[in-house]
Formats: C-alpha cells, structure tokens, sequence
C-alpha cells in the first residue's frame, strides 16, 4: 500500500464533488482542489530549489490557507515539515535552526531581516515569507510555476515532520513523525469519532501543534470536510458560527472562555455533533457547565507530541469528565512503575504506550530516544495515570516538571536557566498554579542577591528577548531562600501551596 500520508488525504478530500475546503471570513473558499493546486506548485518549487526527499522545511508563519498547502506540499514530496511556534524569540529560534538544518525556512514578511540573520549564521541555502493574505516570496514564485502533481512513493516509517517538545533539561527535541505515525492515527480518530458526509469542523486551533495541525486538519481531510478556518480562537466569532457547524476542537481554555459569551447556549449548538477537548486537563466545573448551557457532553481525549493521540472518551458510551478514556484502537497502554514495573488496577503509575502512533525518536538524540523507551519497545510518556477495572484511563498528574497553559507546554528549567542567568540572581523555581483562563499561569519564585536592585516588572522585560511570551511568569515572588528536601532538590509542591489562589481573582 502507498504509505504517503498525502496519497490518502488525496483519495479522500478529491473524491467529494461539493468540494467545500477552507472557508475563511468573508465567506471565501479555498476550495480541496485549490489546496491540492497550491500544494503542486510548491511542489514545483522545492524542485527548482533543489531541495530533496528527507530535507527539512522550518515554518514559523502565522495561520493561512497558504501555509496548509506549505504543509501539504511537503507530505507530497518526501519533505519534513519543522512547524514553529509563532511567539518564539530569534533567540529561541536560533536552537531550532541549528537542530534541525533546514534546506527552506518559512516566516512571516515582517520576521524576514530577523530570521534571515539566524538562517545566515548556519548556512541555510533558502529563506522565503508568507503571510495571511497569501502573498510573500514563497507563493508569489509558487503561483508563476506549473503544478507537479505526482505523489512520492514512502515507506510508512518515512518522516512527514518534526514535532519540537520542550525537554526537562530546557533543550527542545525534535519528535519525528513519520507517515505511518499520521496516518494511522487521523484513520483512528475519523473512525472512532463517527464522522459523517456534511460534517463541518471549527477550527481555531493554531497549526503549528499536533492538534490543530494533524488531529483537526487530518481527521476533517479524510472526511472532505467544511473546515471554518479562523486565524484564532474568537469565543464571539465561534458563537457566530456554531448553527452551522457540527465538529469543534479545542484546549480547555476555548470552553471556559466560550462560557462566559451570554449567546452560547441550546439553540446556537443545535446542528453540534461533537466537542473534543485535549492538550491540557478539562475540570469537571467545564464539563458539567457546558453540559447545562448547551446540552452537549464534551468529549476529553488525552495525547501528546510523540503519539499523537492516545485515548478518547467514546463518541456512544459513557462520556465522562475528569477521565481521558479508553486507548484509541491499535493503541497498547499499561500503567507502570518507575522500573516498568506494571501497577495493579486502579493504582497510580506512569502511562507507558506501543502502537503505530508511537514516534520514531528525537531527531539526532538517539541517546534522549533510548532514555524513553523501555527494552520492549513501550514509550514512557511522563504522565500519571490510573487506570479503572474497564480500561478507562484518569490522568492524575505528570512524572515530567510541566506546566500547561492554555494548551502550550512551559519546562519550568528553561525559564528558570534564564531567571537564573539575569544580573542580581541567586537561583529561581518556576511553577503552575491554577489560573482560571489558562488552566495554570507560570509563576517564578526567585531569590536576589543581597544588595540586587530588581523588581518584579524588570525580571518580566528582562525575559521579553529570550522567551516567547507565554512562558514568560504572570506573576514573580521575592523569596529569602527556595525551600529544599534533605537531597538538595527544591521542594515545589510546598512553594505551589504557598500561593495557589494567587490567580484567583486577578486574571492577568
Ligand atoms: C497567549 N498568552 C498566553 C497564552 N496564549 N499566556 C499563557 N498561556 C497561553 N496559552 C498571552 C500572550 O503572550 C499575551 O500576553 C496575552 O496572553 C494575549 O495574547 P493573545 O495571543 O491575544 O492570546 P489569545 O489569543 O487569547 O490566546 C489564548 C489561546 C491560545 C488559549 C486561545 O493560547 C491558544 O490558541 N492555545 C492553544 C494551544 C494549542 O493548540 N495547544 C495544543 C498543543 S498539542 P502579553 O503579555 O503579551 O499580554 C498537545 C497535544 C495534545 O498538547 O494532546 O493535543
Ligand atoms: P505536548 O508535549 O505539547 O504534546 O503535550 C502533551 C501533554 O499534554 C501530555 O503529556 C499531557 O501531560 C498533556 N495532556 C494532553 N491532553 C490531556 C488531557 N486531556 N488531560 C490531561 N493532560 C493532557
């Protein structure tokens, strides 16, 4: 079988004769085919570029039809696609250029002087912009080529992307996904998630993570689906839309926020299907809150970079809050302990996973990919887990020093080694504590050298180079020492009791 991921999209999303596509504001189109055309010119482009199968194309430019079709065009030509948060600094970026190597880097016109001097640095061959409207180097040269319409023949183990997640040492891994990774998994999900023909997906979800770019992307493709396609979450402009969709995908943040719009409510969800919630845990105030204004049951599924996703709640049976459910089909889960060890039922352990979802390893970290797997070939994903006598899996915390925040991953060490490195800084502990928007707002505790001038608003601009904006604390403690256990580690579960209402009615 063609294990391209795109030969499938392909063979799903041309097939529709109604060929709806991305609808953007102001009721344009961008119609499957417009998308299989752009992806063929780009195609086209890589050729005159030189770039080849395996080559790594690194995109940090904002939502737009054009950057799926960016996407598309590398599944289609063996390219692997290196997609980057848009808030990150140049300093940040910097790590991922030298990591990853790219032959082609993407950006925004207005990052063009900034990335093109970190491109330069080490040597990549082509930079090129894209921005919203769809204008830019790349599509402006894309457009004047004629399409190449053929379709690389991979292996399933063949890389489609790579997935940077922050490690517990601050230093980012590169997560390599190969086609079969996506493939199996958006053909799980369109299954077990019963979606039908006139299926019509929000999507407002950014597209440089797992869940908006592979979950939503791929499951609504395969089903040649209406994709409403806004450039971000909008609690009013969703309100608007809901009558006429029937498929929603988001962070735990999109439904508390959506709960506080007076407009949601039974009649607006009256053509809904299904709410999926993931990336972070969805409180059971959330879930039973939605249920009242809406009707609706949001269905919770827990994933990760490195598996895409891995279990559901299911679409027909019981859906429940406070659990992530029963591991997709193909998925083998066991809870363990920190020797591998299985756990009975019902005890606390980590997740360990194998299946077809399971990533190929941290992109030249052969000894970072070894580190994570245990001898028979289960991937341990850091989460606490419980599992109940049917199989079903509650997420109760996490093995791994991880904050989320509105659905993106803070490591408290890369923080804290930039706290740590400012002048006047003894040493710093970054935590989460629950914030009523973000799930958890970052908090820094930081001790200062005695005769240290700093204040709390000087630490935040000092970190405005270094760190995208969301990892920067909402909120910095002065503290005479960080409290320690007899090993010498900090104790931050004691400094986390300290101030855990601290978010509770200052929402910043
Ligand atoms: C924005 N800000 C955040 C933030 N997002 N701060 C903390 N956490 C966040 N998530 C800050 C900005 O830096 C800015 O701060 C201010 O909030 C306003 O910025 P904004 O861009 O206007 O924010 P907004 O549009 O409201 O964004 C919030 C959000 C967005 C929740 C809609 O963060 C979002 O779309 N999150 C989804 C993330 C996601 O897709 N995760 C999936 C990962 S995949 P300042 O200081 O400048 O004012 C994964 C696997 C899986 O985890 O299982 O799915
Ligand atoms: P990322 O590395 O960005 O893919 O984030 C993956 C992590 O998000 C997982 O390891 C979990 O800790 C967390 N996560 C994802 N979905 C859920 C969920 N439904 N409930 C709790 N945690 C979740």
């Amino acid at each position: 079988m063609e294990a391209n991921l795109y030969h499938l999209l392909q063979g799903r999303f041309l097939t529709n004769s109604a060929d709806p596509g991305l609808e953007l504001a102001g009721d344009q189109t961008i119609s499957y085919a417009d998308l299989d055309d752009g992806s063929a010119r780009i195609a086209r482009l890589f050729q005159e570029l030189a770039l080849a199968p395996g080559d790594r194309v690194l995109v940090q430019a904002h939502k737009s039809p054009q950057a799926v079709m960016l996407y598309l065009a590398c599944l289609r030509t063996g390219m692997v696609y290196v997609p980057l948060n848009t808030a990150y600094t140049a300093a940040e970026l910097a790590y991922f250029f030298s990591d990853s190597e790219p032959r082609l880097v993407v950006c925004d016109p207005q990052a063009a002087n900034k990335v093109a001097g970190e491109a330069a640095a080490v040597g990549v061959p082509h930079v090129l912009t894209m921005d919203e409207r769809g204008d830019g180097t790349l599509m402006t040269q894309a457009v004047s080529l004629l399409p190449k319409n053929d379709i690389i023949r991979l292996k399933s183990s063949d890389l489609g992307a790579i997935l940077y997640t922050s490690g517990t040492t601050g230093r980012s891994k590169g997560a390599m996904l190969s086609h079969g990774n996506l493939s199996s998994n958006a053909l799980a999900l369109h299954c077990i998630w019963g979606w039908i023909p006139g299926d019509v997906l929000i999507h407002a979800l950014p597209i440089f993570h797992v869940h908006g770019l592979f979950v939503a992307l791929h499951t609504a493709m395969l089903n040649a689906s209406r994709i409403l396609f806004l450039p971000r979450f909008d609690a009013d402009e969703i309100v608007n839309l809901l009558p006429r969709a029937t498929v929603m995908m988001g962070v735990p943040t999109f439904y508390t926020r959506l709960l506080q719009n007076p407009d949601l409510n039974h009649d607006v969800c009256r053509n809904m299907r299904l709410f999926v919630a993931g990336s972070a845990p969805l409180l059971k105030e959330t879930f039973d809150a939605f249920e009242t204004r809406t009707g609706h049951r949001i269905l919770e599924r827990y994933g990760m970079t490195e598996a895409g996703m891995i279990t559901s709640n299911p679409l027909n049976g019981e859906r429940l809050p406070e659990t992530v459910g029963f591991p997709l089909p193909g998925v083998k889960a066991r809870v363990a302990d920190e020797h591998g060890r299985a756990v009975g039922r019902g005890e606390v352990g980590v997740l360990e996973i194998k299946g077809p979802n399971v990533f190929q390893g941290y992109w030249r970290a052969p000894d970072k990919t070894k580190a994570e797997f245990r001898n028979d070939g289960y991937f341990v994903t850091g989460d606490l887990v419980r599992m109940d006598k049917d199989g079903r899996v509650f997420v109760v915390g996490r093995a791994k020093d991880l904050i989320i925040s509105g659905g993106y991953n803070v490591y408290p060490k890369e923080v804290e080694v930039c706290i740590d490195n400012l002048e006047g800084v003894v040493e710093s502990a970054v935590v989460g504590l629950p914030h009523p928007d973000f799930g958890e707002g970052v908090v820094a505790y930081v001790v200062l050298h005695q005769d240290a001038n700093i204040s709390e608003q000087s630490i935040k601009d000092a970190l405005e180079n270094s760190l995208a904006r969301f990892k920067i604390p909402k909120k910095v403690f002065f503290v005479d020492e960080l409290p320690r256990n007899s090993m010498g580690k900090v104790q931050k579960n004691l400094l986390r009791e300290r101030h855990t209402g601290v978010f509770q009615t200052t929402v910043s």
